[in-house]
């Protein structure tokens, strides 16, 4: 059977992966090395510097194109150095839209670093396509969609957004960080990048911190490559070992991360001390029927409001919790909490936060894979 064709639970392990040519290594060797030998200039085997290319890092890079069933795989330094190169793509005067409920680091990239070289962004709730299409203009160049969001769990149509975007001749790209490859694949969707902050699901053992892009076109991914090589923010070769790693069992992971998902989101429902729960699953959740068209599962990932709680009540919350860790980041085997408004998503400013839904007693909660009764009874005690 071709490996291309093989199935998801396969990919993981196999997918774009061969055998090292030097010794027939399974795992490909960390090649911690910054040069090649040449025998003259330019004689070399396909690798000649660190930057432009390194064999660990190739290895990450066909694995990151099977599993999202794309073509071509480009490792980051981090999952913000992937964005940045993707807004590289445009020119001053170019506009993007994306999700106004998305990671604070990705906002402030966008609004602090990239405004002031003239990209205008625009920010709105992209369930509603009407909403979308009113914001298109011909100066749009770019759709950046989070979905989930992070951290209100908003789904939106990947399809319906890509009709529109191809409509409008924009690139749409999908931040698939929350979903994985496991749940949810944007470029069979339509989209034209997928990318993935790797530091969570991907590598899944909150030990590096990595970024992906992947994409069809191979136009695309030579402008992507170009801006990778020339900016310099590559994944090391340590780094892609890791991620390598992590990605074989990533679906295992994230079946017991939605399973243990699901067990809280549902146990957080019925609790007469919780407000309101944010979780794709819920079938009043108000976008679950897209979620259930284009995901196959609903994650590890839940956010909550506790009943009459203001900003010191969710903090205590957190503090209380002993087998969840409060950390920031998401997607590894232990489970964390956060709360969004002082972490995650300080670098947005209070009433921009709020208007999407990230008020100050939110907490977030990513579900690990631990037993799930050994969660409850954490969360109970805290809640108490
Ligand atoms: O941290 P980094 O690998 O650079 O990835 C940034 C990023 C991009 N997109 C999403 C959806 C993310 O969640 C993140 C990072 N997020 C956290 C650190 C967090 O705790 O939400």
């Amino acid at each position: 059977m071709s490996k291309q064709k093989l199935h998801f639970n396969s990919k993981t392990i196999h997918g774009g992966q061969q055998p090292d040519e030097a010794y027939g290594a399974v795992m490909p060797p960390i090649y911690q090395t910054s040069t090649y030998a040449q025998t003259t200039p330019g004689g070399h085997k396909g690798y000649e510097y660190s930057r432009s290319a390194n064999p660990t890092r190739t290895a990450l890079e066909r694995s990151l194109a099977s599993i999202e069933n794309g073509t071509y795989g480009l490792a980051f330094a981090s999952g913000l150095s992937a964005i940045d190169a993707v807004v590289k793509l445009l020119e001053p005067g170019d506009e993007v839209i994306s999700t106004n409920d998305l990671y604070g680091g990705s906002y402030r990239l966008f609004r602090q670093v990239f405004e002031k070289f003239g990209i205008q962004f625009h920010f709105t709730g992209l369930q509603d396509l009407d909403v979308l299409e009113s914001k298109i203009t011909s100066k749009t160049k770019l759709i950046w969609v989070e979905t989930p969001t992070n951290p209100m769990m908003n789904v939106v149509d990947i399809s319906g957004v890509s009709e529109l975007a191809k409509k409008n001749n924009i690139l749409l790209a999908v931040d698939n960080t929350f979903a994985t490859p496991y749940i949810q694949r944007p470029l069979d969707l339509g989209a034209d990048i997928v990318m993935h902050s790797a530091t969570k699901y991907l590598g899944g053992h909150s030990d590096v911190v990595v970024g992906a892009l992947i994409v069809n076109d191979k136009k695309l991914a030579e402008q992507l490559y170009f801006i990778q090589n020339a900016s310099g923010a590559v994944c090391g070769p340590m780094d892609s070992f890791l991620v390598l790693r992590g990605i074989k069992t990533l679906h295992v992971r994230m079946q017991r991360h939605c399973e243990n998902g699901k067990e809280i989101a549902q146990y957080l429902k019925a609790h007469p001390k919780i407000e309101k729960v944010y979780w794709p699953g819920f079938e009043d959740h108000p976008n679950h029927e897209i979620a259930k068209k284009q995901m196959s599962d609903y994650g590890g990932m839940i956010s909550f409001i506790p009943k009459g709680a203001n900003y010191k009540d969710a903090i205590r919350i957190v503090e209380q919790l002993k087998v969840f860790t409060l950390a920031e980041s998401l997607g590894g085997v232990e489970s964390l909490a956060g709360h969004p408004a002082s972490m995650t998503h300080a670098s947005i400013p209070k009433e921009e936060r709020e208007k999407s839904g990230v008020v100050d007693s939110l907490i977030r909660l990513s579900v690990g894979i631990e037993d799930a009764r050994d969660l409850i009874a954490d969360l109970e005690q805290a809640l108490e």
